[in-house]
């Protein structure tokens, strides 16, 4: 099985169109592995596809995407769809981290992080991790600091995507800062 091919179809699933595979996500995002499964064998590529297989792209991928628990499985983040996944607010490190394009940059710095196309503002705990994220959309990424235990203590909420992974709301600009990077600038 293609871990990869796997992995992006799932999440494409389940972050962004349930209803194009007949799933139901419930409020927090799961579903039956076994419906996903049943779906994703309509698809010739997938037709042998077991749980197992399913388990081993999870366990072998560099980022955790997806968790399996009783029986359901759910995307971590990434989100799209109309209805909101709800998250239990958590209070964040002191320091959050976003790894973008330059182009943004303009914008970001005017209105604030807004979280897009998805139902959240998505924040990497480690700078590394906003370069590996920001690498996505440009060669040499503008990395931006956030003030988080600020931004909680007035009543920003943040959540818990993966390890290194954190959700938030819209962050208004002065929470924002530039980081100094020597390969950025
Ligand atoms: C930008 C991937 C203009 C924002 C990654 C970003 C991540 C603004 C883009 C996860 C803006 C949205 C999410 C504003 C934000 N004006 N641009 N006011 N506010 N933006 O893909 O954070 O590999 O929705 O800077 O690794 O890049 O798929 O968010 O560039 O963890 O698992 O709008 O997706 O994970 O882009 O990435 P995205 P993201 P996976």
């Amino acid at each position: 099985m293609n871990n990869i091919g796997l992995s992006k179809e799932i999440s494409y699933a389940l972050r962004h169109a349930p209803q194009e595979y007949g799933l139901y996500l419930d409020e927090q995002g799961w579903v039956g592995i076994g419906n996903l499964i049943s779906a994703l064998k309509k698809q010739e590529r997938f037709k042998l596809v077991t749980e197992s297989d399913i388990e081993n792209m999870i366990q072998t991928s560099e980022k955790k995407r997806h968790e399996i628990c009783d029986g359901k499985i759910r995307a971590l983040y990434g989100h799209s769809i109309n209805e909101k996944i709800l998250k239990q607010p958590i209070e964040p490190p002191d320091e959050l981290y976003h790894g973008t394009a330059h182009k943004f940059i303009d914008s970001i710095l005017k209105i604030g992080l807004i979280p897009k196309d998805r139902q959240y503002v998505h924040l990497s705990e480690d700078i590394n991790t906003a370069i590996i994220v920001g690498k996505r959309r440009d060669e040499n990424p503008v990395i931006l600091k956030i003030d988080s235990k600020q931004a909680w203590d007035d009543g920003i909420k943040f959540y818990l995507g993966n390890e290194n992974i954190w959700l938030s709301d819209s962050i208004p600009i002065k929470y924002i800062s530039l980081v100094k990077n020597k390969n950025t600038y």
